[in-house]
């Protein structure tokens, strides 16, 4: 396992989670492929060689199931939505080096390929099971096509998935009560013979593996519960026509399941880049075969999936292991559960009939929530950083900067930068470095947004409006300074606003492109002459903002109106649609007052959940990890029945930490994690609160 810095001597390769060819592309989506897509580019200006591939997942019952639903053939159906993703992610400046989809040959001949090693060295085997059968249907309902009971946490289950309760992955014959998603009748369990993957004997490798993992804690964390929990062998075959023919003797009538071909385009994909481009200049063998540094971008109802079953099959295959899972957080609107069909979504087209800039979104995505946070999204927040970041700070900062400097030099004044600003955007630079091998794109975000700030205090401390009277030098040297602080904005921001980057970049009179560039350019001298620039970025009205948010409101209202009731089909559940009643049974307030100074000696902090497990013997209690920046903590919180634990992990909370220790089921507790009412809903930070902040 690789752990030296990127930029490394190796080949790498981002890559982010396939979506499924069955609907249209929203703002669940695109935080997904923007985030990767930003961090990909962001590894490139460090100088890594990499690509950023992806592809389309043809396969499985999500697609089945719905291409059946309006009477086509799942292949048609699959290709038309392949096609208009094809379409739709350049529109947000995500650019792919490859984008391939499950069903082409490249991944058809690879896939196979991978399965017939698993099976020659052993690794598969022949078992009957029981799978859930519709008798009036006569048919067979793997995954979607069966609704039941999730074993596990009791909570409304999909045949492969507990995607409304604990997120578990759930083998066939698991969920309880099936009934037939077809018919919506009482599913029978019938005996099949099926191919089973043996998992089972990767416990050890896998321990391994996931200590030396990268990228958000999530991903290294919950695995290690399932893996205690004790791993069960995988099936990988399925009843159905849809999907790639299981490649052995004895299996007539199996397709693989879809997650065995779907992570295997990520091979494929990056197999193709190489074929267009040529292994000179990128060689996939270098990546997949020869140790190279694979990051994964995930959500994180798949990290299973991308830490226990895609490397055991990598490792048995002879495959290099990923050195990165990142999991992205949920995405709520408006503070409820995104679904799509309640309508409670931003959907791509939409953004983009409103005419806004991709980049708009790109940062709101980006710097609110990273990779890992949960991101919610109203139109009042997207004002409020498009107005106060964007325009306020950066906008600001290179169009008074940039044209003060045409008005009175015609560019760049001819003198040397200063060195406080070169040590300041050294600085910047280190930021990025750092922030991309700690997987933060807020950190991305944040070193550009922070050095344009310097730059507006530069300017308004020096007032070089003053100084071009009675000491000319300086206020050339100022200005000098404030076009090398544009220069490198534009370099630091490309990552993540590749288009505003790189209109910066030619209103700067630069005639390449700013994403061709690396870190070391926001240092280098701008050109001698530019035209006056235009402002990068306009003020949304709050009118503008008022007519979103009703209109957000009326579709989500007319999509109720519908009789629609479907569960919501998007993680988080509709669990977060229940508003908390507004007749629980409060307690009276205190009549006591505190002085500010018994307040001031409560030590709380902002902390984030690092791992946490049940303690045995205790029914509600549960043992935490909590970083709070100086230290990390153990503390035990009854919370075991309260909330699922493994979602635990990442979670921002807030800490009492002078609390006296206390010793509870032979666990010390040292601190006491905050929570409010029955169900121990914990208290967080809805901002940028580091790690280890004081709640004041
Ligand atoms: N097609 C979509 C999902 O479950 C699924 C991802 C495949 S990644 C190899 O999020
Ligand atoms: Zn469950």
């Amino acid at each position: 396992m690789s752990s030296d810095e990127f930029p490394t001597e190796r080949t790498a390769v981002v890559t982010c989670g396939l979506p499924y060819a069955n609907g249209d592309l929203h703002i669940g989506h695109l935080r997904g492929y923007i985030g990767a897509d930003a961090f990909s580019r962001a590894l490139k200006t460090l100088g890594q060689r990499t690509a950023y591939v992806c592809g389309s997942d043809m396969h499985g019952t999500p697609v089945a199931v719905n291409a059946e639903k309006e009477g086509v053939d799942p292949e048609e159906f699959a290709l038309r939505w392949h096609e208009q993703y094809s379409e739709t992610f350049p529109k947000f400046s995500v650019e792919f080096d490859n984008y391939g989809h499950t069903h082409d040959e490249t991944n058809t001949e690879l896939t196979r390929e991978i399965v017939t090693t698993l099976d020659e060295e052993g690794y598969v085997y022949e078992k009957e099971i029981k799978v859930a059968y519709d008798p009036d249907a006569d048919q067979y309902l793997p995954d979607r096509y069966v609704e039941g009971t999730c074993p596990y946490c009791g909570s409304k289950a999909r045949g492969d998935e507990c995607d409304e309760g604990c997120q578990r992955h759930l083998e066939p014959g698991e969920v309880e009560n099936p009934t037939s998603s077809i018919t919506g009748n009482t599913a029978e369990y019938r005996e099949r013979a099926h191919k089973f993957f043996r998992v089972s004997e990767f416990t050890d490798y896998l321990t391994e593996f996931l200590d030396g993992l990268e990228g958000t804690p999530n991903a290294r964390n919950q695995p290690r519960q399932w893996i205690e929990d004790g791993l069960q062998d995988w099936c990988i075959t399925r009843d159905m026509d849809w999907g790639i023919d299981y490649p052995g003797e004895g299996a007539d009538g199996l397709v693989l399941y879809v997650w065995v071909d779907a992570p295997i385009e990520y091979i494929a994909s990056t197999k193709q880049y190489t074929e267009r481009v040529g292994s000179d200049a990128y060689d996939w063998e270098d990546v997949w075969k020869d140790g190279g540094d694979i990051v994964h971008v995930i959500g994180r109802d798949i990290i299973q999936h991308h830490t226990v079953f895609w490397p055991a099959m990598l490792e048995a295959a002879g495959y290099t292991a990923p050195r990165a899972v990142a999991a992205t957080g949920f995405i709520t609107i408006d503070g409820k559960g995104l679904s799509t069909s309640r309508n409670r979504a931003i959907w791509a087209r939409e953004y983009l009939e409103e005419g806004f800039h991709p980049d708009l979104l790109r940062y709101y995505l980006t710097t609110t929530g990273g990779l890992q946070q949960d991101v919610d999204f109203t139109w009042e927040a997207f004002q409020e950083k498009v107005n106060g970041e964007l325009v306020g700070t950066v906008g600001n900062f290179c169009y008074r900067s940039l044209l003060f400097a045409q008005r009175n030099y015609e560019g760049t004044p001819e003198t040397d930068v200063s060195d406080e600003v070169e040590a300041r955007i050294e600085g910047a630079i280190g930021e990025v470095r750092e922030a991309v091998n700690d997987y933060s794109l807020r950190g991305i975000g944040q070193a550009t947004t922070r050095l344009a700030q310097f730059g507006n205090e530069y300017i308004q401390r020096n007032e070089p409006w003053k100084l071009t009277d009675y000491d000319p030098e300086q206020a050339a040297q100022v200005i000098r300074d404030c076009v090398q602080l544009a220069k490198a904005i534009a370099v630091l921001f490309e990552p993540i606003a590749p288009g505003k980057a790189q209109a910066l970049w030619e209103q700067l009179g630069e005639d390449s492109a700013v994403g061709d560039t690396g870190l070391e350019a926001a240092l280098e001298q701008p050109p001698r002459h530019f035209d006056a620039p235009s402002e990068l970025f306009e003020k949304l009205e709050d009118d503008r903002v008022e007519e979103l948010t009703e209109q957000l409101e009326a579709k989500i209202d007319a999509a109720s109106d519908d009789g629609d009731d479907d569960a919501a089909d998007d993680a988080p559940t509709d669990a977060d649609d229940e508003e908390a009643g507004g007749d629980a049974d409060l307690e009276p307030l205190l009549e006591e007052r505190i002085s500010f100074d018994d307040f001031q000696d409560l030590d709380i902090r902002v902390g984030r959940i690092e791992s946490a497990e049940g303690i045995e013997g205790a029914d509600a209690l549960a043992r935490l990890e909590v970083d709070i920046g100086l230290e990390t903590r153990q503390v035990v919180a009854g919370i075991k029945q309260l909330h699922d634990l493994e979602n635990l992990p990442g979670e921002k909370c807030i800490l009492l930490a002078n609390m006296e220790p206390a010793t509870l089921f032979g666990v010390e507790s040292n601190g006491m994690i905050l929570a409010a009412g029955e169900e121990a809903d914990l208290l967080t930070t809805h901002g940028d609160a580091d790690l280890g902040e004081k709640v004041r």
